[in-house]
């Protein structure tokens, strides 16, 4: 839908923005003699994102109007030149190097998978241990509802807070769902290309705790059909083998209704049905698929398998070792009754690629919802983004 080279996705609102066609905000600057535009309150952004905060006026210059480029513009009400591009859809600033081939990346899973908690730990990973490794600036971009959500998350749970884990994320509200946005910045690391620095938005939206009897489809087929790849969550102790466990541990029932198997294949005939795909084609885009919550099944292996070996520190990613986890991780699956849900993957994806993470590092007591009194130690909670950026070309694969 947005293969066209002008078009990307909105990071906000996944509609697809053409680049050479933005809307633009008033800087609030007039030009010499004119009078400054006031700061109003934006309908577009009230009805589309429930935003009533003022700004200065948008405007959707008309071709000529503009000033050369796509990147500036003039307001129409005070003349004052502009260069604060707005998606013409949601009015939301983009990101200064938005361009068409800006990749959105998804996070999908079923209630009380750990969506929340493992992207409240990334937003927080991705700012400092990954920027670190890989010599790269990222920040976050804006500011969504979502990102101050993703804070307080971490604050309650990291030494000094209340240790309480989220409650269940509220059901869709516009204010809610408006994605987190970073922005990734870096030396050009693609061989041949000389060098010159890369850019990446990235753009990341927590689905509420819906169960799939109750999942808005439409809104979510919306999403899933702009990314350019996609990160599972499936929850481990909902594989046949681990039912009893996670009940015996506390774990809510309620969190068990749907099986990793039928979480998998609601997304996939999600993505059929948004790709348009015939009878045995398969698609394309990557899939990440991630057993959260992995630090409840370390006690079942040895002490250097894979799932608990610390990932490596370069700044490439690693592909033999990602393989390497891929296979263990699959022959866990098989172990813990989930034949079914390999064989869906070998079936209905060109990539699929099995990863394991903890956001927490320590089981929780799952019935009082409070985490384990050593604050958070994340565990491989970033290796599945940097696989789909690497397959996109924008991180070195190194085998
Ligand atoms: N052992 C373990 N449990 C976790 C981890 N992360 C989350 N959990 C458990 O999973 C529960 C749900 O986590 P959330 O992040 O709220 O899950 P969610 O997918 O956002 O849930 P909804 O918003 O209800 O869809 C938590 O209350 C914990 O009990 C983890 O890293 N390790
Ligand atoms: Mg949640
Ligand atoms: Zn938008
Ligand atoms: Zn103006």
């Amino acid at each position: 839908m947005f293969g066209g080279k002008r078009s990307a996705p909105c990071p906000y609102c996944y509609e697809g923005v053409d680049v050479a066609a933005p809307a633009f905000r008033c800087s609030g600057r007039p030009a010499p003699g004119r009078v400054a535009c006031q700061k109003q309150q934006d309908d577009v952004r009230v009805t589309v994102l429930d935003d009533a905060t003022p700004g200065f006026p948008a405007f959707h210059p008309e071709r000529g109007r503009r000033l050369g480029t796509a990147y500036e513009a003039e307001c129409p009400h005070c003349s004052g030149p502009t260069g604060i591009r707005l998606c013409p859809n949601c009015h939301s600033t983009l990101p200064a190097n938005f361009t068409a081939s800006s990749p959105v990346f998804g996070l999908v899973g079923v209630r009380g998978s750990g969506k929340t908690v493992l992207l409240s730990v990334l937003a927080a990973e991705l700012t400092s241990a990954v920027a670190r490794r890989f010599g790269a600036s990222i920040d976050t971009v804006g500011n969504s509802a979502l990102l101050g959500r993703l804070q307080s998350v971490r604050q309650s749970l990291e030494p000094g807070g209340d240790g309480r884990l989220p409650a269940q994320t509220a059901a869709f509200t516009k204010a809610d769902t408006v994605p987190a946005v970073f922005e990734w910045q870096m030396t050009r690391q693609r061989r041949g290309l000389g060098g010159g620095t890369d850019s990446t938005i990235l753009s990341f939206y927590d689905t509420s705790g819906e169960d799939l009897a109750t999942l808005d489809r439409a809104r979510e087929q919306h999403y899933l059909a702009a990314t350019d790849g996609l990160i599972l969550l499936l929850d481990p102790f909902g594989l046949p083998e681990n039912r009893d466990t996670a009940l015996a541990r506390g774990v809510n029932p309620e969190n068990l209704d749907d099986t990793p198997m039928q979480v998998l294949s609601a997304v996939t005939g999600m993505l059929r049905e948004a790709d348009r795909l015939g009878p045995n084609k398969k698609i394309k885009r990557p899939l990440a698929v991630v057993l959260a919550k992995i630090d409840a099944f370390f006690a079942e292996v040895d002490s250097d398998h894979p799932i608990r070996r610390l990932p490596g520190n370069r700044p490439v990613f690693d592909e033999r070792e990602s393989l390497d986890l891929h296979h263990h991780v699959e022959a866990l699956v098989e172990r813990w009754g989930g034949d079914d849900v390999l064989r869906h993957l070998r079936f209905n994806y060109t990539s699929h690629r099995f990863f394991v993470a903890s956001a927490l590092g320590a089981e929780p007591d799952y019935a009082s919802a409070r985490v384990n009194g050593r604050g958070l130690r994340p565990h491989r909670v970033a290796e599945p983004l940097l696989w789909l950026m690497a397959e996109r070309g924008f991180l070195v694969k190194e085998r």
